[in-house]
C-alpha cells in the first residue's frame, strides 16, 4: 500500500480502537490503545496503517514523494475534536469581567440585558462578512492548538433572519479554513428583548419559522436548547425539542448548570444524543442518561470561568456508565478559551477523569457526539488523517503540563497545516 505522508519514531502513538459503533462508556472509558515507537502512514487524506514504527514500514510503500516525519521523542494522537463551541458571534464582553468580580452573577447579567443579550446585539449588527472572518480566525486558534473538528452553534441572532445568516456564516467559515465545523442550530438561546416576558410567544417563531428554514436548507442536523432558570423551562424546552424532532433533527440539551431542572431527564426521554454542562445533575439524571446512552459533554472551562463552587461529577458519571465526553464551549460570556488543552488539564483535575479518559473524551466520544464517530476521532486505517504531534513523550504529560501549547504539528485530511518550531 502505497503511503504518500509518513510520520513514525513517536515516543507513544494513542488513540482508542473499534469504539466507532458507540461512544466509550464505563470502564471502557478509559481503554486507550498505546504504541510505544509509534508510527502512521497515510495516503491522500486517509489514513492506511497504524502501529510500530518497524509494523507500519513493512506495510506500506514509500517513494521518494512520500512526506516522512521524524516524531522522535514526541507523542500522536488523533485531531482533538470539540463537540460544544458558539464560534461564531460579534463583538466580545469583557466589560463584564469587572461586574463579575463584583459578585454579579451570570443570570444576573443577563436579566439586566448584558451576557447573552449583549452579544446578540453585537452579532445583528455585524455583516456576514465579519462574522466569517472572525469565525475563521477563532478556528485557526484551535487548530493550532489541536482541534481538527468542532461543532458550532447559532443562537447570537435570535430572529430568523439573524439566525439564518449566523449559520451560513459558520457553513463558510467550514469552507474557508482547516477545522472541520459541524453545525447546531440554538435559536432557543435565550428570549430576545422583542419578546421580553413572552418565552412562548418566541419559541412560536423559533418552532414555526426557524426550524423548517433551518431543515429546509439544510443548515443544520442538530437542535439545541438552553434549558435554565429564567431562560427556558423543561416544558418549555420539551416543546421546542419535540417538535425539532418531528423535524428530522437531532437533539443536543445546555441542561443542569445552574439550577437543577431535570435537564438530564428530559435529554434522555427525548433520545438526545448528548446533555450538555451538568454541573447540578441529579442522580437519576446520571442513571437515565446511562441508561438511554446520551453523551454527557462537560464544560470544565466554563465552571472554572464562572467560579462555581463545583464542577459537574464527572467520575460519578463515568462509573454509572455514562458515556462522557469534554469540550471548551468557547463563547464571548462564560468561556473564551478554545483550547482543549486546557480543558485537559481541569477535567483531570477537578473532575478527576484519568489522563485516558479525557483523550477519549475529547476524540472518539467527542466524534459521537459530532456523529462523525466513523469518519474521525481514532487512528484507525480508513478514517480521516487527522492527527496532531505535540512536543510530549506520553499521554500524562498533556495532563501534567498547563498553559503551554504542546502542539509541534497539526496534520488535517493528510496534509501538514500546522508546523511549530520547538
Ligand atoms: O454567551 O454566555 N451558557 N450560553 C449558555 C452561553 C453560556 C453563552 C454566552
Ligand atoms: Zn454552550
Amino acid at each position: 500500500m502505497k503511503a504518500t505522508l509518513l510520520v513514525k519514531n513517536a515516543a507513544q502513538l494513542v488513540t482508542s480502537r473499534d469504539a466507532s459503533d458507540a461512544p466509550l462508556a464505563g470502564e471502557r472509558q478509559q481503554e486507550l490503545t498505546v504504541i510505544e515507537d509509534g508510527a502512521v502512514a497515510v495516503n491522500g487524506s486517509k489514513i492506511v496503517a497504524v502501529g510500530s514504527t518497524e509494523e507500519v514500514m513493512a506495510r506500506v510503500e514509500t517513494d521518494q514523494k512520500t512526506r516522512e516525519v521524524d516524531a522522535s521523542g514526541q507523542l500522536i494522537t488523533p485531531g482533538f475534536v470539540d463537540p460544544h463551541t458558539h464560534v461564531v458571534f460579534g463583538g466580545s464582553r469583557e466589560h463584564e469581567l469587572t461586574l463579575k468580580l463584583q459578585g454579579v452573577p451570570y443570570l444576573e447579567i443577563l436579566a439586566r440585558g448584558g451576557g447573552i443579550l449583549s452579544s446578540v446585539e453585537a452579532t445583528r449588527a455585524a455583516s456576514k462578512e465579519e462574522l466569517v472572518a472572525r469565525g475563521e480566525k477563532y478556528c485557526q486558534q484551535m487548530l493550532v492548538q489541536g482541534t481538527t473538528t468542532a461543532e458550532a452553534k447559532s443562537g447570537y441572532g435570535l430572529t430568523t433572519e439573524a439566525e439564518l445568516k449566523i449559520l451560513e456564516a459558520i457553513r463558510q467559515v467550514d469552507q474557508v479554513q482547516q477545522v472541520d465545523l459541524v453545525p447546531t442550530f440554538l435559536g432557543a438561546h435565550a428570549v430576545p428583548k422583542e419578546y421580553k416576558g413572552d418565552p412562548d410567544r418566541y419559541l412560536d417563531l423559533v418552532i414555526d419559522e426557524m426550524l423548517p428554514r433551518v431543515a429546509e436548507k439544510k443548515l443544520s442536523r442538530y437542535c439545541d436548547v438552553f434549558c435554565e432558570e429564567g431562560i427556558f423551562s423543561i416544558e418549555q424546552s420539551r416543546r421546542v425539542l419535540s417538535a425539532a424532532r418531528d423535524m428530522g433533527f437531532e437533539l443536543k440539551m445546555h441542561a443542569d448548570e445552574i439550577v437543577p431542572l431535570g435537564g438530564a431527564e428530559l435529554a434522555s426521554e427525548l433520545g438526545a444524543v448528548s446533555a450538555d454542562h451538568l454541573l447540578v445533575i441529579s442522580d437519576q439524571g446520571i442513571e437515565q442518561m446511562a441508561k438511554a446512552g446520551v453523551i454527557g459533554v462537560i464544560l470544565p472551562g466554563t465552571t472554572f470561568y464562572l467560579r462555581e463552587d463545583h464542577y459537574a461529577p464527572g467520575r460519578k458519571m463515568i462509573e454509572a456508565g455514562v458515556p462522557v465526553s469534554l469540550a471548551t464551549d468557547f463563547n464571548p460570556g462564560s468561556s473564551p478559551n478554545n483550547n482543549l488543552q486546557l480543558v485537559i488539564n481541569i477535567a483531570c483535575l477537578y473532575l478527576r477523569m484519568t489522563p485516558a479518559e479525557v483523550i477519549n473524551a475529547i476524540t472518539i466520544n467527542a466524534a459521537h457526539a459530532v456523529g462523525r464517530a466513523s469518519k474521525i476521532g481514532s487512528l484507525e486505517k480508513g478514517k480521516n488523517a487527522d492527527i496532531v504531534i505535540f512536543d510530549a513523550p506520553n499521554y500524562d504529560y498533556l495532563a501534567y503540563r498547563y498553559g503551554t501549547n504542546l502542539v509541534s504539528s497539526v496534520i488535517k485530511n493528510g496534509k501538514i497545516v500546522e508546523e511549530v518550531q520547538q
